[in-house]
Order: C-alpha cells, then structure tokens, then sequence
C-alpha cells in the first residue's frame, strides 16, 4: 500500500465524519438561502434547484449567480442560492433545499473533500448532483469522477498565464538573471494547483530556471491570504530586481501585488496575470497603471447559465449532461477589457 495517501485519506475521512456528525447536532444552522430574484421566479413552479457557493463575497460566484437567475427566469424554474463557507452550512444548505421540494443542487463546496459526504446527502435528499469549479475528492484523494462536473481547463489556463508572463518578460528586456517569479498557491485544491503548476511549467519552457521560481503557500484562499504569504517570501527574497507574479486566480494575484507594492516594487518591476477576469476590474479601472498586467477570463456565464440549464434539463427532461464538462479563458488587459466584458454580459 502506498502510505504517502494515507494522511490525506484518513484526513478525508475524518473530516466527513465530523461533517456528518456536525449535522446531527445542528439543526439550527441556517443558510443564506435567498430563494432569489423574488416576484420573478415562481415558487409554484415545478422545478427547484439550489446554486451553493463556498465564497459569496467574491465576484466570481456572484456572476454565477447572476447567470443563474438570468437562467431561471428564461426556463422558469426557482433558484435557491445558498453562500455555505464550511461544512456545517452546506449540510444545512441541503437540508433546506430539502424541505422547499428542490430536485437539484449544483455546488461549489467550501472543501472539495466533502465530496463523498454531499453526495450521499444528496441522494437521501433525492437531489440530482452537479459540481461546478471544484471537482469532489474521494476517500482515495482522487477525483470523484461519477459525480457531474463543470469546471475550467486549468492546466491549459495556468499555462496561457506563464506563456503571456514570459512575453511580457521579453517584451520588458528583463532576464532570467535579473527576474525571478513568484506564485501565489493553493495547493489543497486540485483546480488551483492544477493552474499554477501550469503557469510554472510555461515558464520553465520558456527558459526560467527553477531556482527563479518562488511559491508563496496561500493559508486562506483570499487577498488578506496572499498578501501574508507573499509578504513573507518578499522579506527573503529582498535581492530579486524584477518580478513575474502568477496564482489560481485574481484574489491570490492581487494580494501579491499589494504585498509587492508594500515592499517597494511597482508596475516598473513587476508584472501580473490573474485567474477569473472578473474579481480584477477595479484594479484594471485604476487611471494608473499597477504591476497587474491582466486576467484569464473565465465563462462566468457558461458556469452560472449553462450549469443551470443542464440541471433544468436533467430535472425535468431526464437528460443527463456530460459527466466531465471543461471551460477556456481568453486573456484580458487594460486594452481589451472593457469591450470583451461587455460581449460576455458582465459590464454593461
Ligand atoms: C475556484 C476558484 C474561483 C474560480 C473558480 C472557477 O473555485 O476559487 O475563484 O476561479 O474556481
């Protein structure tokens, strides 16, 4: 047996112990169940379905919601949103869920190690299952790959930023001698990994030697999380001239950013590329110029709409959809942004 899974499986496994045995005890949890867009959905009407996402502060999840309901008013259905940041509330989530007649869930989880414990709480629940942006993980570390997902071509996307960082480098004059990167990670999270890793192996291709790669581990998948790790890799890494700066997606890059600004270093010596394309854009409005250079866009649509529709069609046609669905990104900078966010629906 190899013993280097086991941890990470005994790890799974207690952690959805204490997710069933949190729900035993609470039942007072409640979540953030809006039931949405009221007056413009039916509570009458024949489909229900519940949009959980595990960071309702950020924008991204925000515009899946928004396609969500857009999706909802379209096909005629009731969207619940539920935001569940941990374990406990996902379960009451569902609970809820439950209780208001809703035949699907379609789920961003707080920790993708809950897997097993959502969907067999799901199927008691009679709730058909679809997994956006984060793919459940098994007992066996593993991707569960019988439970329905949609999310986004990570490694291809983490290498469009490395490749887009190495031209900005070239463009810059910068060398590898004078110019070091820094990534911003979230390694507990396949998809996040998955793009930085990604990203990394880009820029090895491109001719960065590894010694010039620098990971700051992010503790919180936020800014305030980047921002302390990357302040702590700058305070050893003070000698570095110029800075390439990647991470999973724009919060991890902006809180670099901030952390690089702290020390000193600005758009002249630093260049940036975020994940998302939609947690970035005060920062692309800024009249100046910062060291974030711009954003692979995701389908914020694709994955609030279409998840949407999918489960719509599956609740009430019988129609499945592809057990394995994957998105792309498209680059956006201060050039292009405002047009290519209009096009995708997401500024007016
Ligand atoms: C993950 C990240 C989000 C977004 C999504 C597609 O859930 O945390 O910011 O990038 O994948």
């Amino acid at each position: 047996m190899n013993s280097r899974f086991l941890p990470r499986a005994c790890a799974a496994v207690s952690l959805a112990l204490a997710f069933l045995a949190a729900g035993c005890g609470k039942s007072s949890t409640t979540a953030d169940s809006s039931g949405s867009a009221p007056g413009k959905t039916s509570a009458k009407a024949a489909v229900t379905i519940g949009f959980l996402v595990k960071q309702p502060e950020e924008p991204w999840f925000q515009l899946e919601w928004k396609f969500a309901e857009q999706a909802a008013r379209d096909l005629g259905f009731r969207l619940i949103r539920i935001g569940a940041t941990d374990g406990e509330k996902v379960l009451a989530g569902i609970d809820s869920l439950a209780a208001a007649g809703a035949q699907g869930l379609i789920i961003c989880a707080p920790d993708t190690r809950l897997g097993p414990a959502i969907a067999a709480k799901a199927k008691a629940a009679n709730l058909k299952l679809l997994a956006v942006d984060d793919q459940f993980v098994g007992a066996d570390g593993q991707p569960m790959r019988s439970v329905h997902y949609l999310g986004i071509s990570a490694a291809k996307i983490g290498e469009a930023v490395g490749e887009t960082l190495a031209a900005e480098m070239r463009r810059r004059g910068w060398t590898s001698t004078d110019t070091a990167v820094c990534v911003a990670t979230f390694d507990e999270l396949a998809t996040a990994r998955e793009r930085t890793d990604g990203a990394v192996r880009a820029l090895a291709a491109a001719g960065i030697p590894a010694n010039r790669v620098f990971r700051a581990a992010l503790r919180t998948a936020d800014i305030p999380g980047s921002f302390d790790a990357v302040t702590t890799l700058l305070t050893r890494q003070g000698a570095v001239r110029n800075w390439l700066v990647c991470g999973f997606n724009d919060n991890a890059v902006l809180g670099a950013v901030r952390a690089l600004e702290g020390a000193g270093v600005g758009a002249d010596r630093a260049v940036a590329i975020g994940i998302n394309g939609t947690d970035c854009i005060v920062e692309l409005e800024k009249p100046k110029p910062t060291a974030f250079h711009g954003s692979m866009l995701l389908s914020a649509k694709t994955h609030g709409y279409q998840t949407s529709e999918m489960m719509f069609r599956w609740i009430r046609d019988g129609v499945a959809p592809p057990l394995d669905t994957r998105t792309t990104g498209v680059l956006i900078t201060r050039d292009n942004f405002r047009q290519v966010l209009r096009e995708q629906g997401i500024r007016e």
